[in-house]
């Protein structure tokens, strides 16, 4: 059961293989706002849930420094009702489950050494990373207080097919192939470590199905980087699989001004989850950057409808306009 407000980055476009195979079998969609409680409460009643994966959430922290109310109202307010209608539904239970997706964000930035384990401080430092902070404690205390079972897991930076191409790695991308300016905040010596979305999916799979509840856990890839690599290593790549050349994308390079309490280094230890439940990487950061890059030259209608806004025309007429 997906529900999904389908808001500017959501896009039905990205599940139509699974719509195509499951839809009324084994998939089910609705189009909901995890803010509306009589809502969440009529799918948990109808489709009989006994496990939440909590993935919906605004992400950006761009946007969040330009427009931080969306945040709170999703990622604070929507987690709670989450929450709440699952224990109100669940009484109890023991063989239930709400697994909270998180981020490495909420632990603040880094020095030049160090990673964070899970027991790690809070210190979020963004709009952005501060709802984030402020939803992993709901669900914390929703074990402590209530005794629902959730587990949680924070993640490093995701890259990989699907997605939104206003994050770092989808916009080098595109931008390289329609031949605009590449946006390096500051220095471009940030650093952040990138993982791969199917290990990222990996891993919360694993947790669902292995782990205790009331336990937390690091995801990684392991990767770090910094940004000036990581699009020096986009530009080699998309000239090689292009008829680009390297000096040409390299020339696209515009340092622009730093992005507010830009954090400068995230890195975090995810030994737990190794050594608990046997997780591993799959694949290197050199081969998911050649496999996202082939899925977005593999890509262009996709690429078009959303560079275009036109699936959001298409959410509209299909699911109904957002009230
Ligand atoms: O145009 C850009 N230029 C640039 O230099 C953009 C969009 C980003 N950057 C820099 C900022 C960061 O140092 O690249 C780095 C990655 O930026 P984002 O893709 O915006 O990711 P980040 O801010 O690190 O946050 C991401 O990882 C943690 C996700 O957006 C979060 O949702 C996740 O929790």
């Amino acid at each position: 059961m997906n529900v999904d407000s389908l808001t500017y980055a959501g896009n039905p476009d990205n599940l139509s293989t699974v719509h195509a195979r499951f839809a009324g079998s084994r998939f089910f969609f609705e189009r909901g706002d995890i803010c509306d409680r009589l809502h969440i409460e009529s799918i948990f009643k109808t489709y009989e849930i006994d496990t939440v994966v909590h993935f919906a959430a605004e992400s950006h922290v761009d946007r969040s420094i330009l427009a931080p109310e969306a945040f709170v109202r999703t990622n604070v307010l929507g987690t709670f009702v989450l929450l709440d209608v699952a224990r109100c539904s669940w009484k109890g239970r023991d063989d239930v489950l709400f697994h909270h997706v998180s981020t490495d964000e909420v632990f603040g930035s880094l020095g030049n050494s160090g990673k964070f384990l899970e027991t790690a401080p809070y210190n979020p430092r963004s709009p952005y990373s501060a709802s984030k902070a402020s939803s992993d404690h709901l669900a914390k205390a929703y074990d402590y207080t209530y005794g629902l079972p959730i587990t949680l897991s924070n993640c490093s930076n995701n890259y990989g097919p699907y997605q939104f191409p206003e994050k770092f790695i989808p916009l080098m991308i595109l931008n390289m192939l329609e031949g605009k300016p590449l946006p390096v905040y500051g220095d471009g010596k940030n650093i952040r470590d990138w993982l791969y979305v199917g290990d990222h999916n990996a891993a919360v799979w694993l947790i669902m199905q292995k782990s205790k509840s009331g336990e937390c856990y690091n995801i990684g890839g392991e990767n770090e980087c910094e940004n000036i690599s990581v699009l020096n290593k986009l530009i080699e790549i998309v000239a090689e699989r292009s008829r680009k050349k390297v000096p040409e994308l390299r020339s696209l390079i515009s340092y622009v001004r730093d992005r507010p309490g830009h954090d400068r280094r995230y890195a975090i230890n995810c030994d737990k989850i190794k050594n608990r439940l046997g997780w591993r990487q799959s694949v290197s950061f050199d081969e998911g950057l050649q496999a996202t890059v082939d899925w977005y030259l593999a890509n262009p209608a996709w690429i078009a409808r959303v560079r275009s806004g036109e699936y959001l025309k298409w959410i509209d007429a299909n699911y109904g306009a957002r009230s």
